[in-house]
């Protein structure tokens, strides 16, 4: 049983009286909790700051269950994750650091059923765009670094947490099925997204292909790995850490570069409205692309081949995954407004299309880069 919770309530509204003070008394924490923010910009979970009267910070996430199955197995995961990098650094704010419950568990249980976990803040701050090529090289060292650190990790521990994530031939199954059904009756309103999804499945699956025959060698990957999900130093602004473990599994390098690439390469945010603005910005390309050669070694000639492609196929991906939720009815993305997904899709395709232009460009920069690097 947990102890009732101690003190005056740390916010006001109902849901927060509820159920975040609870969890938030169900970590131990040090100090009494005495306020609460929401935080951050993720699309899944729901993320609070906590403060404590000892000026001690915390971030608390309410797992989306929509979205992943079986938190208990997601935080066995993170949590052997995490002890690993933790074993192989000196400054203990280069690994997270999840609390346990009094029972000793990483994760937290309610009455309503949702699960909860925290872990502390370290004092940094994360980016939703670079300000500068030098902060998204620190991203490119901070995923580089991961991938590096994992290299011995076994993978064949780790549970899926989402099958077939980044299969991006399933993905256009998908497609086709929401396609089929077309529950909200949004189909008539996409066809030119939905065209220019469906002409380009070769190109977009040739990652996929590549896998199943064998020549991309799996390894244990971020698979989210956009710029906010990285922790700067508020004084240097160099990496510390990686964030939201929740999709680490089994995948390919090319992905987690491709991911950062189409967040945070982009010339707008993912869900610009006007299209017009939307494109590769190839010196942020070039820097990360150094960053992450410099910080992840050993990849093989063909996966360093491979990283504009990687890019493309995310941002297609992603684009995807966006135009099928909002033909489902928008219940997998948290959406600010009623056409958030479809404004998000058709960004995302533009940034495709201009990657189709730069193709040439970024196979250059990415050959000359590794030539130095060697
Ligand atoms: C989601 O949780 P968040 O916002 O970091 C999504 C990613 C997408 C991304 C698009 C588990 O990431 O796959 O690329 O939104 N995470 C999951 O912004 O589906
Ligand atoms: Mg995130």
């Amino acid at each position: 049983m947990l102890p009732a919770p101690r003190g005056p309530p740390i916010l006001h509204h109902e849901v927060n009286r509820v159920q975040i003070q609870p969890a938030s008394y169900a970590f131990q924490l040090t100090g009494e909790p005495i306020s609460c923010q929401e935080f951050g910009h993720g699309h899944i979970n729901t993320t609070y700051k906590i403060t404590t009267d000892t000026g001690n910070e915390y971030v608390l996430q309410r797992i989306n269950q929509y979205v992943f199955h079986d938190p208990v197995r997601l935080m066995a995961n993170a949590s052997a994750v995490t002890d690993f990098i933790r074993a192989r650094v000196s400054d203990p704010r280069l690994a997270l650091h999840f609390l346990p419950t009094a029972e000793g568990l990483f994760y937290y249980r309610d009455p309503q059923g949702e699960f909860w976990r925290m872990y502390e803040f370290v004092g940094g701050f994360c980016l939703d765009a670079p300000e500068s090529p030098e902060d998204f090289y620190q991203s490119a060292l901070a995923f580089g670094r991961f991938q590096q650190m994992l290299s011995d990790f076994p993978a064949d521990t780790l549970y899926e947490t989402i099958p077939e994530f980044h299969n991006t031939a399933d993905r256009y199954r998908q497609l086709r099925e929401s396609i089929a059904s077309d529950p909200m009756g949004r189909l008539a309103e996409v066809g030119p997204e939905v065209e220019f999804l469906l002409s380009r499945e070769e190109k977009a699956t040739t990652l996929q292909t590549l896998r199943e025959h064998g020549k991309l060698p799996v390894r244990v990957t971020h698979n989210d790995t956009k710029l906010n999900n990285v922790l700067l130093d508020k004084v240097t602004r160099r990496s510390l850490c990686v964030l939201d473990l929740d999709t680490v599994m089994p995948g390919l390098s090319v992905h987690d570069f491709g991911d950062a690439i189409r967040f945070g390469a982009a010339t707008a945010a993912e869900d610009e409205p006007d299209t017009s603005k939307m494109g590769l910005d190839l010196e942020m390309f070039a820097a990360y692309t150094r960053g992450y050669l410099e910080a992840a070694r050993g990849l093989e000639p063909l996966e360093i081949e491979m990283l504009p492609m990687g890019a493309y196929v995310m941002t297609m991906e992603v684009a995807l995954r966006f135009l099928k939720d909002y033909l489902d009815g928008d219940k997998y993305f948290r959406v600010a407004y009623p056409k958030h997904n479809l404004v998000r899709s058709r960004s995302q395709m533009a940034l495709a299309r201009d990657m189709e232009a730069k193709w040439s460009e970024m196979d250059r920069i990415v050959a000359e880069i590794a030539r130095q690097i060697g």
